[in-house]
């Protein structure tokens, strides 16, 4: 594979149903091939599930264990070590499959984790998502108690997701699998927690990537909330999503393929908090931390 994708713009005039006609300007930034910049040789992570990077605490980033495994999240470096443990209770989990950084609310200045608990482990999805605050020291081991204000419950007719994704404004998108990889994307506002209840999902739309696997198996939304990765089991999928912000719309154009270099059973990406790159994770002991770098900044808009 050569080292750079080779900078174009793309004019895509895209109908995308009935009263979905848009006119979409892609750019295909140019990016280096991956990088290893550390192993997770931690005996705590054996099967990393998802990845996301801290914004207040530049360099390290977050993982977590597949289904079986504790409520556990794991604090890494940028160099694969593991600073610290992050043990949750209040939940019972099935099936963790993802986790993502984003605002705790609309227009809060503190960054919430949102775990997924959206596996189909066990034949069924819990489709549950929890809320942890970050914690102000992830040099040591902590404890956080999830309270029931900070779980969210939705239900909806997919059994079977590994992305979440969280926007500037706290909403959330998950993903579910599907044979071609055209997934349903599924917006959760973030107006939906704390009603006490089972969530309905109103707002849906259909991921445009392909594959011959069952996918999508992760993403992430930028932290400047223009840019969205979408990782499938042998491809990265971009996209450059501008101002609007309009993901259910964007995500249903083709997402154009960025380096990847296969992984075992590779299901965590997460963007770096300089928004210049971004990492992967595959499952397994002794796992090598790739960083993808942008040679070129993505135009945005
Ligand atoms: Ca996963």
């Amino acid at each position: 594979m050569a080292d750079t994708i080779s900078c174009a713009v793309l004019i895509v005039f895209l109908v995308c149903g009935s009263n979905c006609r848009s006119i979409v300007r892609r750019e295909v930034p140019s990016v280096s091939n991956g990088q290893i910049v550390g192993t997770v040789g931690s005996h705590h992570i054996v099967e990393a599930s998802g990845l996301a990077a801290s914004r207040q605490h530049p360099g390290l980033l977050y993982t977590h264990n597949d289904h079986g495994s504790d409520a556990e999240i794991f604090v890494i470096t940028k160099t694969g070590h593991r600073e610290s443990t992050i043990t949750l209770t209040g939940i019972t989990h099935n099936d963790l499959e993802d986790i993502a950084l984003g605002p705790c609310a609309a227009g809060s200045a503190d960054d919430c984790l949102y775990i997924g608990d959206i596996g189909n482990a066990g034949g069924h999805a819990r489709n549950n998502v929890y809320r942890v605050r970050e914690p102000s020291d992830l040099q040591h081991d902590t404890t956080i108690h999830v309270s029931d204000k900070d779980k969210l419950e939705f239900k909806w007719n997919e059994t079977d997701s590994e992305t979440i994704m969280v926007d500037p404004n706290a909403n959330l998108y998950i993903i579910s699998k599907a044979p071609n990889g055209r997934g349903i994307i599924a917006q959760l506002p973030n107006s939906a927690w704390g009603t006490g209840n089972r969530v309905a999902i109103s707002s849906t739309a259909q991921l445009n990537i392909d594959s011959t696997h069952n996918d999508p198996v992760g993403g992430d939304i930028s932290p400047s909330g223009n840019r969205v990765l979408i990782k499938a089991q042998e491809s990265v999928y971009y996209w450059d999503v501008m101002a609007e912000h309009d993901y259910l719309s964007v995500l249903q154009t083709p997402g154009v393929k960025l380096p990847y270099i296969q992984e075992p059973k590779g299901q965590s990406i997460c963007w770096s908090a300089d928004e210049h790159g971004y990492y992967t994770l595959g499952e397994g002991k002794d796992q090598p931390l790739y960083l993808y770098t942008f040679t070129e900044s993505p135009i945005v808009g």
